[in-house]
């Protein structure tokens, strides 16, 4: 392959220990739904629904990366990415969410563990995203306390059966996205709404992220622990008080809801009066549990978010204005690409006591467009490379950062918009599963190596 011009970014400007990454989740590529024992999710359930997904797209297959996994492997090889972010999908090792251990799901997954530490990748494991085993769902899901003792219970069994090999671990990604979409909007699996399962969800999530955190650190002494929030930079609409202070709800939604009890500060009820109804499942002795000293903090950014008042949208009393509305540069997703909020979370998240923040997930979905062989997804090239100068201003500023993982490996499943928004360094054809190596990847490569 031809080499791609890298000579204005280097990867040494960002330090020797800076750690370099793509990430992936365990329901968006691996496909193989029932193989070897493996229970249903709750997105397995919700994919089989009418009308879920866009284009009635399931995920039986998706990249199929149950079966080809060691390709993949090979391809971050030959990318040069020396650290690989992959999710359990806790239905696949314990088919009921509980005991007894499925052995089938514990081979698989030491295989991909095995297979990466032979090639030189370390692995990262996440535990927790966003495929819970159908038959807790049943019980209630997030929204019954005793999820906190059931994702305990998994943990454990990773950590024992996993926490020999794998150093890293993130114990539950992007909390305020798959409660709010999942428990609060309904758009996303288990398809609930409403702010009682919000509220219930989230605050059994943030204990449970806790009580994961705690649990690994018994199990594995040495083991570098951290999760990751999604994060968002926000800026009113104009500088009117009703947008200032809209915008200050919805940051302390998006940007501080989940994150400030983990890091001992309880919930940002002040600022967001909807939170004092927490009050009413916060049991004694809570909020001293929902502290926990984490190794890293990974933040996933894409875009930010301007907000204006509205007196039409319960709670927040706020509403975002679309990319599409400020008719600004945007990708398939409707977000807008603005590189400068990386810079703008980075800051925001140094106020925080935080020991290590990675970027955990970046990236964009584009329309790629294969043709004689070759994928030319300049846009997605740029995107990359401009969040990558904004890295480098925020450490020039002086401002902790020590890694980055693009989202994602290869085009994938994309939750409630199926395979239509493409974010993959790869791409992949889902009719053959042929991969094909984007300009993108050629350059991160040529960039890593
Ligand atoms: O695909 C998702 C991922 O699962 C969680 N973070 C955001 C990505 C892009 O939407």
């Amino acid at each position: 392959m031809n080499k791609v011009d890298t000579s204005f970014l280097h990867k040494d400007q960002f330090g020797q220990d800076f750690l370099w990454g793509v990430s992936t989740a365990a329901f968006q590529i691996e496909g193989a739904h029932d193989a070897d024992g493996k229970g249903s999710s709750i997105w397995d359930v919700f994919t089989s629904q009418k009308g879920k997904i866009k284009n009635g797209h399931h995920a039986l297959t998706a990249c199929d990366f149950y079966n080809s996994y060691q390709n993949d492997i090979d391809l971050i090889n030959e990318l040069n990415i020396p650290n690989f972010r992959f999710s359990i999908s806790w239905p696949r090792i314990m088919p009921t969410g509980t005991h007894p251990v499925n052995q089938g799901g514990i081979d698989y997954y030491n295989k991909i563990i095995d297979s990466l530490l032979a090639s030189g990748i370390e692995p990262w494991i996440t535990l927790y995203h966003w495929d819970l085993p159908h038959d807790l769902e049943v019980k209630g899901g997030w929204t019954n306390r005793e999820s906190v003792s059931w994702f305990s219970e998994y943990v454990a069994v990773c950590a024992q059966y996993f926490g020999d090999r794998v150093k890293n671990w993130m114990v539950i990604n992007e909390p305020s996205v798959f409660t709010g979409a999942g428990y609060f909007l309904g758009i996303h699996a288990p398809g609930k709404k409403g702010i009682t399962n919000y509220l219930k969800a989230m605050h059994h999530v943030t204990l449970a992220t806790a009580a994961g955190a705690k649990k690994l650190r018994n199990l594995i002494p040495d083991a570098n622990i951290g999760t990751t929030f999604s994060c968002t930079h926000i800026e009113p609409f104009s500088q009117s008080p009703k947008d200032i202070e809209a915008a200050k709800r919805v940051d302390t939604l998006l940007n501080r809801t989940f994150i400030e009890p983990i890091l001992g500060l309880g919930y940002p009820q002040a600022d967001l009066p909807v939170l004092k109804k927490l009050n009413n499942y916060i049991l004694e002795d809570d909020l001293n549990n929902l502290a926990f000293e984490f190794d890293f903090i990974g933040l996933q950014c894409y875009t930010r978010e301007v907000v204006k008042s509205s007196l039409l949208i319960p709670y927040i009393g706020a509403e975002l204005i679309s990319a599409e509305k400020r008719n600004v540069i945007a990708t398939d997703m409707g977000w807008e690409v603005y590189p400068p909020a990386l810079y703008h979370v980075l800051k925001k998240f140094n106020s925080y006591n935080i020991k290590k923040i990675i970027i955990t997930e970046n990236g964009a979905a584009f329309p790629d467009i294969l043709k004689n062989g070759k994928v030319y997804d300049i846009k997605r090239t740029h995107y990359i490379q401009d969040h990558l100068e904004q890295i480098l201003k925020a450490k020039k500023d002086g401002y902790n950062v020590d890694g980055y993982f693009v989202w994602s490996l290869t085009d994938n499943f994309e939750w409630a918009e199926g395979y239509n928004a493409r974010f993959g360094l790869i791409h992949v054809d889902f009719d053959t599963q042929q991969r094909t190596i984007k300009h993108s990847g050629l350059w991160f490569r040529d960039f890593l190596s």
